[in-house]
């Protein structure tokens, strides 16, 4: 069904050596897509391509510090000359620090929104010059149930996660009428190492998005390959500026009440 095909396209997912970013980058190539990926270190990246390598996947590695815009542009280039222009963008790469906001350094809110919102801006400004040259592109922003609520300790993170989703509004507003769709996804709770911390064994958050959840579990990164390929594909050419939550009912669900 050509409809949800991105046979042949090249799609670029930052910080995808593990992950969501793996997972989705996996499904992307199980989808016929060039996958192109991105990490801090040579270390990473090599650990990168062999997890590829290990399902089969031939996946073209880059060291790349998403919030450089000279390197991003030189990454840019090099994965034109070595596979073809960017068709697909996925700004997966971020992170988090959980510090009460009273406590917390401005350095190191600087630092979460330089990662998690700045990034994703330079890395679409470095992409789009191609995507409206062909009047066709996908940019897909990883943001996060704190586009939408918030809670203790995440502050810096919830400020990017929300900035991300009206990014993300604004470059479907600014270039739709260059058959570009720009979406964003928004993942529940999801067992990667970002979540680490929180699922330790009678972690009291464990519980506690487990009651909150309708589907009464963590998510996967698996989870979010068959949305990310939805919105890659030309299943969603109409679909633009939206945030597809991918939660298990978070958002719909006030929450089972205490037994
Ligand atoms: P993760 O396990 O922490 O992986 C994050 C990836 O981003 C790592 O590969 C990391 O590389 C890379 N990265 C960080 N800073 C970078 C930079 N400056 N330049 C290039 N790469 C960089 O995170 P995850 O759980 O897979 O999350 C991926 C995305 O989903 C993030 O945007 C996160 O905010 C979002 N998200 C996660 C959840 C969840 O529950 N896990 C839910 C909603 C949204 P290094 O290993 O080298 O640091
Ligand atoms: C946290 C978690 C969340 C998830 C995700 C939820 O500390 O609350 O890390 O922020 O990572 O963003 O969608």
């Amino acid at each position: 069904m050509t409809t949800f095909s991105i046979e042949g396209k090249v799609a670029l997912v930052t910080g995808a050596s593990y992950g969501i970013g793996f997972a989705i980058a996996s499904a992307f190539a199980k989808g016929g897509a060039i996958i192109t990926f991105n990490d801090l270190s040579q270390a990473l990246v090599d650990k990168g391509i062999a997890a590829y390598k290990a399902i089969g996947i031939t996946a073209y590695g880059y060291v790349c510090d998403v919030t450089d815009e000279p390197s991003v542009v030189a990454m840019i280039e090099q994965i034109r000359a070595d596979v073809g222009s960017i068709d697909i963008l996925v700004n997966n790469a971020g992170i988090i620090k959980r510090t009460p906001m009273h406590e917390m350094e401005a350095a190191d809110f600087r630092k979460v929104i330089d990662i998690d919102l700045t990034a994703p801006f330079i890395m679409a400004k470095a992409v789009l010059p191609d995507m409206m040259a062909k009047r066709s592109g996908k940019i897909i922003n990883i943001c996060s149930m704190m586009s939408e609520l918030g809670r203790e300790t995440v502050s810096a993170y919830a400020a990017a996660k929300g900035g991300l989703k009206m990014l993300t509004r604004n470059i479907a507003s600014e270039y739709g009428a260059y058959n570009i769709q720009c979406n964003g996804i928004g993942p529940g709770y999801i067992a990667t190492p970002q979540t680490a911390p929180l699922r330790t064994e009678g972690h009291p958050f464990n519980s506690f998005i487990i009651a909150k959840t309708p589907a009464a579990r963590w998510g996967k990164p698996e989870d979010l390959a068959g949305p990310a390929l939805f919105l890659a594909s030309p299943a969603s050419d109409f679909v633009n500026g939206h945030v597809l939550y991918v939660d298990g009912g978070i958002l719909a669900y006030i929450g089972k009440q205490p037994q």
